[in-house]
């Protein structure tokens, strides 16, 4: 692993969320605390018994930084990162990090940068009043006015971000700006975090490199071409949906995927070895965000990934019939279900195919 390694804490049903999002910012995971419910009081977010798990972690591997999969208070991220000398973010500093390597256009990027600020101003306000009292160090050295001009030229960037982003949608209007997508038909590939988006961007592009990227470099190749049946087609990997947008950055999420509304055609990926109430949950609510990002009258294909991980045939054709009648009834435009394997390659060439068959009929 060439990324940089990170602990993450948790919920365990967010277990499996955080570890795609981690892996999508091409870290790797070097521990796991699993915490059992939030303990939105404590001074650390966490009991004194998994501080110290933490600690020996900590100790045993070459850790960079810490991600607790929630939304912490200021305190209790600077307590943190006090108590164990190490760098914390927070649920909502990891979606900011992923939108930054997803955000297209110049208003998303301005947008996401926006809301990192915001989101970052409170914790330094509070390391600022915490340095005054001669509990932390100052930033750019010791001495409270060095942290106070930190603290400063942020409220300036910040500012200074704002009113770029109002100019920009200004002059814009109301207008979208139609990208090309250099000319070709573009496919989206979108679904919850964790379905196999990455994996089969990768399959279907060619692209076999590892996504080990580091903690500090952004370019992210998520718009690729690919022969599709000897005809070129441009494929993007989206960014995924999350169970529990945090509010402060809802607007934010549905900007990185305005490419989505941009495309010919949708791939939405499910894990089919989720229980059938969650596929269809995430069928559902995937749907929605599509339309409320603009993905309306054209075509989607619902791909049920991960097929190898169901044993019980009649489970997974009970699925894939009542995923087809949910679409039968309410999707209007044309789409298409089929059960696939990115890992175990099956049913690939078929999709392949749906895809040619698609395109062929919307554009
Ligand atoms: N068993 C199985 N695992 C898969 C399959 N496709 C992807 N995965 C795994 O699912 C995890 C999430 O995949 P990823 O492509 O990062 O998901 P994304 O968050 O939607 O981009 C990875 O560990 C993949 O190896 C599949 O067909 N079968
Ligand atoms: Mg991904």
């Amino acid at each position: 692993m060439d990324g940089n390694s990170v602990l993450v804490i948790t919920l365990r049903d967010d277990l499996n969320e955080v570890r795609a999002l981690v892996g999508t910012l091409g870290l790797n995971i070097a521990g796991e605390v699993v915490v059992k419910g939030r303990r939105a009081d404590s001074n650390f977010y966490l009991s004194k018994g998994k501080l110290s798990v933490l600690r020996g972690l900590i100790t045993e591997n070459n850790i960079d930084k810490i991600y607790v999969y929630d939304e912490l208070k200021p305190r209790q991220i600077i307590n943190l990162m006090k108590e164990l000398k190490i760098s914390v973010s927070d649920k909502i500093g990891l979606i900011l990090e992923i939108f930054a390597l997803h955000a297209g256009s110049k208003e998303a990027k301005l947008q996401i940068e926006m809301l990192r600020l915001k989101h970052e101003l409170p914790l330094i306000k509070e390391w600022v009043r915490r340095a005054k009292l001669g509990e932390l160090p100052g930033f750019l050295g010791p001495g409270g006015y060095a942290t106070d001009a930190y603290y400063h030229s942020m409220r300036r960037a910040y500012a200074r971000i704002k009113g770029e982003l109002r100019r920009l949608r200004e002059r814009r209007s109301l207008e979208r700006i139609k990208r090309s997508s250099y000319g070709f038909p573009q496919i989206a590939i979108s679904g919850y975090t964790n379905a196999g988006k990455t994996t089969l961007f990768n399959v279907l592009t060619g692209e076999d490199k590892p996504v080990g990227r580091g903690m500090f470099t952004t370019i992210s190749p998520k718009v690729k071409g690919a022969l599709i049946n000897s005809r070129k087609l441009m494929f993007v990997d989206t960014v995924g949906f999350i169970r529990k947008v945090p509010t402060e950055v809802i607007e934010a999420f549905y900007a990185t995927l305005e490419e989505i509304a941009e495309s010919n055609l949708t791939i939405l990926l499910l894990d089919s070895a989720e229980d059938l109430k969650v596929v269809i949950d995430k069928l559902k609510t995937s749907l929605e965000v599509l339309s409320k990002v603009g993905y309306i009258g054209k075509p989607i294909i619902v791909a049920l990934n991960k097929i190898d991980m169901v044993d019980d045939d009649n489970d997974l054709n009970m699925k894939l019939r009542i995923v087809e009648d949910f679409l039968s009834s309410n999707y209007r435009w044309g789409w298409k279900v089929i059960p696939i394997s990115v890992l175990k390659n099956i049913n690939l060439d078929l999709l392949r195919n749906y895809i040619s068959d698609l395109i062929r009929v919307s554009s």
